[in-house]
Parts: structure tokens; C-alpha cells; sequence
């Protein structure tokens, strides 16, 4: 097969490039290891900055977006059992974010891939990228047995944190960062009514956090041991220790019901250095990875993919590399902010397990100050928002 870009991964970040990328005339084929319907199973992240959701009307899907997303001013955050306050980001950062899956989004990301016919393989193995320091790379894989070869002029990891991509770069380029974190997030989504706001919370008994997909379905998380798994957290188990970690005023205001999905994700920072070596580019996951704690994950792959797409744009349009020389250095720029903003609120809010009581009141010493301080609201708030991307 031939074509101008191949992309590895059609994850959000790769369906958004390839759409992208269409939508401005220029070819991509698309390889997934997963069925569609795998990847469109997946419960993931819930919140999405203003710039992201302009990237995503830009690219043709904002209809569903701005029909059912949920536009929020602001987040709640509570501690020490009994504080409640409202961080107001439209007063603070003149941004708002909006509430949607990323189900959601990834069944309109397919639904315009299927429309404008981009070509996307499902079910491919074997993934194996080539020649990216010539001007012809290309991508071989298997797909239900028969060997292919995608020939190309540009490859593009979209393939999250565990997908080949970034190990096709030489050894002594790829310079790799991580820190692991000593819990993990188990997540459900109910069909119950959310509350109204998001709300993050610290307890001296974990992170906790309510947050939504739709009128009628809850997404809530509880900080959990990294050794537990799903059948160590029955629905009541579930409830009962969220409502523990809230203050009474929220814990009461929580609608509760079945489970219809509950997953455990372990936490980590993680980030690859460059983001681009010969003819080869990483975006989103495979390049980097946040605690959700900062609503981060998601954003931080839309942004990669505005930056990226408008390189290549700019190279198949107008012909010369501005963008596309500086795409590393610019991405990784908004990456290691948000990195950096992620750990904070992780940090923040959630109980170490070598954290002693001083550990707990210096917490909620900061979290005072955050309540009291505009200024450090305002901080907190232009970074949740997604600071603009770079002209
Ligand atoms: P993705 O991982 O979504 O997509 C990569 C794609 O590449 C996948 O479809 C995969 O199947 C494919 N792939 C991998 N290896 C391949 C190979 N060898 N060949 C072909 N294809 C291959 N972010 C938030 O903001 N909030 C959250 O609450 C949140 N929760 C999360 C929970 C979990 C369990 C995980 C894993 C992530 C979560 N994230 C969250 C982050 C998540 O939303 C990512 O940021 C987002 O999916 C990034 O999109 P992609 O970069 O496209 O990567
Ligand atoms: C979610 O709704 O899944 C969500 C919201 C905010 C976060 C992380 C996840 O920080």
C-alpha cells in the first residue's frame, strides 16, 4: 500500500490526525491491533479543554460534542471532611472545559473516518516500522495471516504507552522519563444522575472523585492499593467508601446504583524524548503519560495532533518545514507543563502510603491556601484550563 502519512494507533490521537489530515487533502492509512469495537469499548477520560474541543469542531466533529457535552466553569474541590470550595476557572483563566467521553468522541471520530473514507486496517500484528531515516519509511504488519507493507512519507506513533513506535528509534536517541505511583484509580460509570460538579477530593482515607458522561450516567473514582482488582470492590464496597472520603454535604447529594463498568488504572508520568526522529513522530500516549488527576491524558494527545497536523500541513501545502522542525521541541514544551501540573494535583490530593500525619495536615494546609488565594487559584485554574497552544 502507499501513501503520504501512515499512523500507527487509531486511538483518539489517531483518528484525529487522520481526519485531520484529510480534511486538508493529504492521504494516511491508519493501522489498529485492536477490533474497532475494542477500541470503541473503552472507558477512558472525561474532560476536555476549551482548545481541544475547538480542535475537535475543526476537524468536523463537534456537533454530538456541543449538543450533549457538559460545559463547566469551574471544580469543586473538598478536604478534611468538611471543606467545599468551588475553583471558578471562567472568573480565574476566562476558560471554561467541557464534559464528554472519550467513548463518546472515538464513536465520532469513527463515524467521520467512515464518512470521508480514510483508510483504517483493524486487527493488524506484528507491527514493525522502517527506514525512518530515508525520505521512504515504511510499516509492515500482518493482518489475518498475510504479510503488508504501508510505503510512505511520514510514520506517526498514535500508538499509546505500550505500542512499538518509539522503540523504532535508536537506542541512543530515546531518552525516557518515569515516575510510578504507589496506588492506582478504580473508576465505574453508573447510570445514576452526577452531581452537578466535578469534585475532586482528598480524605485521610484516599483520592476520591465524582464525575459525569451524561444526565443520566456518573463516572466516580476511588484511590485503591495498586495490588487490588475489580472482584476486591463489589458496588456496595464501592459506594460505601466514596461516600466516606466525601464531606457530608456532597456524600448526601450522590445518587448510587449498579456498576455497568469498573476498571483499575495504575498511575505513572511518563514522558519520550524527542518526539521526532528522522521521518518518524510520536503523539499522545505514545510519547507520554499522566495520572488522570489533571484531566490531562486526553488534552495533551489533541494538542500533540493540532501541532503535528499543521506541520504537515504546512509541509505538503506550502512546501517548507517550519513546523515540522520545531514539532519536538514545541510539544514537549505544553507536555512537561502538563506533566508537571499533573503530579501536582496527584501529590496534592491523593494519601501516600509512607505519608504520616504531618503529611496529611501540610496537604490540607495547601489545599486552606488554595481555598483562601486567588492568585493561587488562578494558577491551578490557567493550567487546568490547557494554557493557548503556541502560534
Ligand atoms: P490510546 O492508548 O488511546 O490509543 C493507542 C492505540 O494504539 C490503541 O487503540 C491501541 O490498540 C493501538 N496500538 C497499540 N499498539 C499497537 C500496535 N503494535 N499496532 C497497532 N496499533 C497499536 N485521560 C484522562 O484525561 N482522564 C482519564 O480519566 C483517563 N483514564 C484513563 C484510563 C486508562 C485505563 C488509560 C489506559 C488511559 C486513561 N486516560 C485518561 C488517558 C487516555 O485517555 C489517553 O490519554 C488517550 O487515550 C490518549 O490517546 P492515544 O494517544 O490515541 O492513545
Ligand atoms: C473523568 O470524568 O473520567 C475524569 C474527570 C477528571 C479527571 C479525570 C477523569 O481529572
Amino acid at each position: 500500500m502507499l501513501t503520504q502519512v501512515a499512523i500507527v494507533g487509531a486511538g483518539p490521537a489517531g483518528s484525529l490526525l487522520a481526519l485531520l489530515l484529510h480534511n486538508a487533502g493529504i492521504e494516511s492509512i491508519v493501522v489498529e491491533r485492536q477490533t474497532r469495537q475494542h477500541v470503541l469499548s473503552r472507558v477512558r477520560a472525561g474532560v476536555l479543554e476549551w482548545g481541544a474541543v475547538e480542535v475537535f469542531r475543526r476537524a468536523g466533529v463537534g456537533a454530538r460534542l456541543d449538543a450533549e457535552g457538559h460545559v463547566h466553569s469551574g471544580t469543586g474541590i473538598a478536604f478534611g471532611g468538611e471543606h467545599v470550595f468551588f475553583v471558578d476557572i471562567e472568573r480565574h483563566a476566562n476558560s471554561r472545559f467541557m464534559a464528554y467521553g472519550q467513548t463518546m468522541l472515538q464513536e465520532d471520530l469513527y463515524l467521520a473516518i467512515d464518512q470521508a473514507n480514510v483508510q483504517i486496517e483493524f486487527e493488524v500484528d506484528h507491527v514493525a516500522i522502517h527506514d525512518i531515516t530515508t525520505a521512504a519509511p515504511s510499516v509492515a504488519f500482518t493482518q489475518h495471516g498475510e504479510s503488508k507493507r504501508i510505503d510512505c512519507q511520514f510514520v506517526v506513533g498514535c500508538d499509546g504507552f505500550h505500542g512499538p513506535a518509539k522503540s523504532a528509534m535508536p537506542a541512543g536517541v530515546l531518552r525516557t522519563y518515569e515516575k510510578t505511583y504507589p496506588f492506582g484509580w478504580l473508576g465505574i460509570l453508573s447510570e445514576t444522575p452526577p452531581l452537578e460538579q466535578l469534585v475532586y477530593c482528598n480524605s485521610e482515607r484516599g483520592f476520591a472523585l465524582a464525575s459525569q458522561r451524561n444526565p443520566m450516567l456518573s463516572r466516580y473514582y476511588v484511590q485503591c492499593p495498586l495490588e487490588d482488582s475489580v472482584d476486591d470492590w463489589s458496588d456496595d464496597r464501592f459506594w460505601h467508601e466514596l461516600v466516606l472520603r466525601f464531606p457530608d454535604r456532597i456524600a448526601k447529594q450522590i445518587i448510587t446504583g449498579p456498576s455497568i463498568d469498573k476498571s483499575i488504572a495504575p498511575l505513572r508520568s511518563f514522558v519520550a524524548e524527542p518526539m521526532r526522529f528522522g521521518t518518524l513522530f510520536l503523539a499522545g500516549d505514545a510519547a507520554h503519560i499522566v495520572p488522570p488527576t489533571g484531566a490531562k491524558g486526553l488534552n495533551l494527545a489533541v494538542s500533540d495532533v493540532h501541532y503535528l497536523s499543521r506541520a504537515l500541513i504546512q509541509h505538503y501545502h506550502d512546501r517548507h518545514d517550519h513546523y515540522l522542525d520545531r514539532y519536538s521541541e514545541m510539544a514537549l514544551r505544553r507536555v512537561w507543563g502538563s506533566v508537571r501540573f499533573s503530579w501536582w494535583m496527584t501529590s496534592l490530593l491523593h494519601r501516600f502510603p509512607d505519608h504520616t500525619e504531618i503529611d496529611q495536615r501540610l496537604q490540607e494546609a495547601e489545599l486552606a491556601y488554595l481555598q483562601s488565594s486567588d492568585s493561587a487559584q488562578a494558577a491551578m485554574c490557567e493550567q487546568y484550563a490547557g494554557l493557548p497552544f503556541e502560534d
